[in-house]
């Protein structure tokens, strides 16, 4: 290789890695914020997903790419019940017709700015990945368990932020998402799915992607989606918190 060759190789490599965040798992503009209960729902609309499969190509042996879904987190200040509504869109026109949605709730946050954010190419990532029994990973999402993964800052696995598996939901059959076990389709492919789920006090991440499997070959182009999150408190948490009401009231009068 001559001098302007490998400068050229090297300018290359230096955009790569120079390229903006936004491709890693960013929340910025995807944060419901934290309910503390009797919120209103809260909906975050016209964004994208890359290409129609990325939530389903999760579901395999081999894992999926993160940078195939979009990553949206909330947090609950106590125990409460959760509805995720993920509903395709024209979103200005970038619908194709073929986004089936589908999301999985995680225990857990990505790592925040100002810290470097996370990527299935990150090194910690990519040698975590090297270490796990089985075939070798295309990336490091999970759709139906948990995952982990990390940012260029990570230098052991202890850096890698980690992702506990709370629940799923698909829109569809396996018609679309294809035969994996354990999948809960709605089973009718309408571009709307939704699902609740009782998750206790704490931070929690929701990856949204495309359920067709076999979407791959209808390539990466963005897709829109609306996505819903409601919060009502658990039964539990709700008399606690009428309870507590109950107290102060009784303390003003005394
Ligand atoms: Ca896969
Ligand atoms: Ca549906």
């Amino acid at each position: 290789m001559n001098q302007i060759s490998s400068l050229l190789v090297i300018s290359a490599s230096l955009a790569l890695s120079a390229l903006p965040s936004i491709a890693h798992v960013s929340y910025t503009g995807r944060n419901f914020g934290t309910f503390s209960g009797g919120e209103s729902p809260v909906i975050i609309s016209n964004q994208t997903v890359s290409g129609s499969y990325g939530w389903a190509d999760g579901t395999d042996a081999d894992f999926g790419d993160s940078h195939r879904l979009r990553a949206f987190r909330f947090s609950l200040s106590y125990d409460a019940s959760v509805t995720v509504t993920a509903s395709a869109t024209s979103n200005g026109g970038l619908l194709l017709g073929d986004l089936l949605p589908a999301f999985s709730i995680y225990s857990g946050l990505a790592h925040l700015p100002p810290a470097a954010l996370d990527h299935d190419g990150a090194p910690i990532s990519v040698s975590y990945l090297a270490s796990l029994p089985g075939v070798p990973r295309e990336g490091a999402f999970v759709a139906t368990a948990d995952w982990k993964m990390g940012s260029d800052s990570g230098t052991t696995f202890a850096d890698l932020s980690s992702f506990t598996y709370r629940g799923h939901a698909a829109d569809g059959s396996s018609a679309n998402y294809g035969n994996a076990p354990g999948i809960l389709g709605d089973n009718l492919a309408d571009g709307f799915v939704t699902g609740s789920f009782f998750l206790p006090a704490g931070d929690y991440s929701i990856f949204v992607g495309g359920a067709f499997y076999d979407g791959q070959s209808s390539g990466t182009a963005n897709r829109g989606v609306n996505v819903t999150l409601s919060v009502v408190p658990e039964p539990a948490a709700a008399s606690l918190v009428l309870l507590s009401a109950g107290l102060i009231l009784r303390r003003r009068r005394a």
